[in-house]
């Protein structure tokens, strides 16, 4: 597996969409501290670029700076658009950036999910950042809740770097809420490990290495998980198992 691969499964991807202008690439610096060409032109940003963020609480994910969407789509950025979109529909969180201080702010929003509706990424869960409110007369940064507690908007500025924060706290929330999915291989030697696993009602299905080594299919909160590698050097994540002669 590419080192991109591999990180793809261990850790969640968190896709920065939204309106070409809006400050994706801006905000994707200020979590990477990476320099990622920034400018006041439409389509600064021609090609998706990737990196890891580790948050405060240490919990890493990818992150994804992305084309922006615009509605008439210019004929010859159609293939670096394209490229782009895989990396989209894969992501476990969309960070959609909205330009706060454009009037056509509610448009473009709308215009961003038809694409995210023509690229099956409408169902991905989204948290609105409305950037650049150092362009609003009087506004500070803040969260915005939904009745379940979980944050669905944030008011940014990534210039600033104002709000940062609070993204990272949203961040936090949602991934430690995510559940992941993977087959480890753990050695018999960490036969208690296993039955661990079985009584939390983490796995899904068991097969065995020709060693004896037990191959699990397990689900469990993305914020366990990190325990489990942290604590447990000698698992592996592995690929899917070819033979599907194992016992459930
Ligand atoms: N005032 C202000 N300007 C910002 C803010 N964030 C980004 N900008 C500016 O907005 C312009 C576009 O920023 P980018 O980060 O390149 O926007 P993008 O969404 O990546 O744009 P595309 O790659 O073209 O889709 C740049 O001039 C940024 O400096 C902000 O919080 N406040
Ligand atoms: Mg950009």
């Amino acid at each position: 597996m590419s080192r991109r691969a591999r990180q793809r499964a261990e850790f969640p991807t968190v896709s920065l969409v939204g309106y070409t202008n809006a400050g994706k690439s801006t905000l994707f610096n200020l979590l990477t501290n990476a320099q990622v060409y920034v400018a006041d032109q439409l389509f600064a940003t021609l090609d998706s670029t990737v990196r890891r963020v580790d948050l405060p609480d240490k919990t890493a994910l990818i992150l994804v700076d992305t084309v922006g969407f615009i509605q008439q789509l210019p004929h010859d950025l159609i293939a670096a658009f394209r490229a782009t979109l895989e990396e989209t529909s894969q992501a476990e969180l969309l960070l959609h950036v909205v330009d706060v201080s454009d009037e056509q702010a509610t448009q473009h929003i709308e215009q961003v999910n038809q694409v995210l509706t023509e690229i099956e990424a409408n169902e991905i869960p989204q948290i609105i950042i409305y950037n650049k409110i150092d362009q609003l007369e009087q506004s500070s940064a803040r969260v915005e809740r939904n009745q379940a507690g979980q944050i669905t908007k944030i008011w940014l500025s990534a210039k600033q770097g104002h709000g940062l924060n609070l993204l990272e706290i949203a961040l936090m929330e949602h991934l430690h809420e995510t559940m992941v999915h993977h087959w480890i291989r753990i050695p018999v030697k960490l036969g208690q490990f296993r039955a661990h696993l079985f009584t939390l009602g983490a796995v899904l299905h068991e097969q065995y290495a020709e060693n004896g080594d037990s191959l699990l299919e397990i689900q469990v909160k993305l914020k366990y998980f990190n325990q489990l590698i942290a604590n447990e050097p000698a698992l592996l994540l592995i690929d899917e198992p070819d033979s599907d002669s194992g016992l459930t």
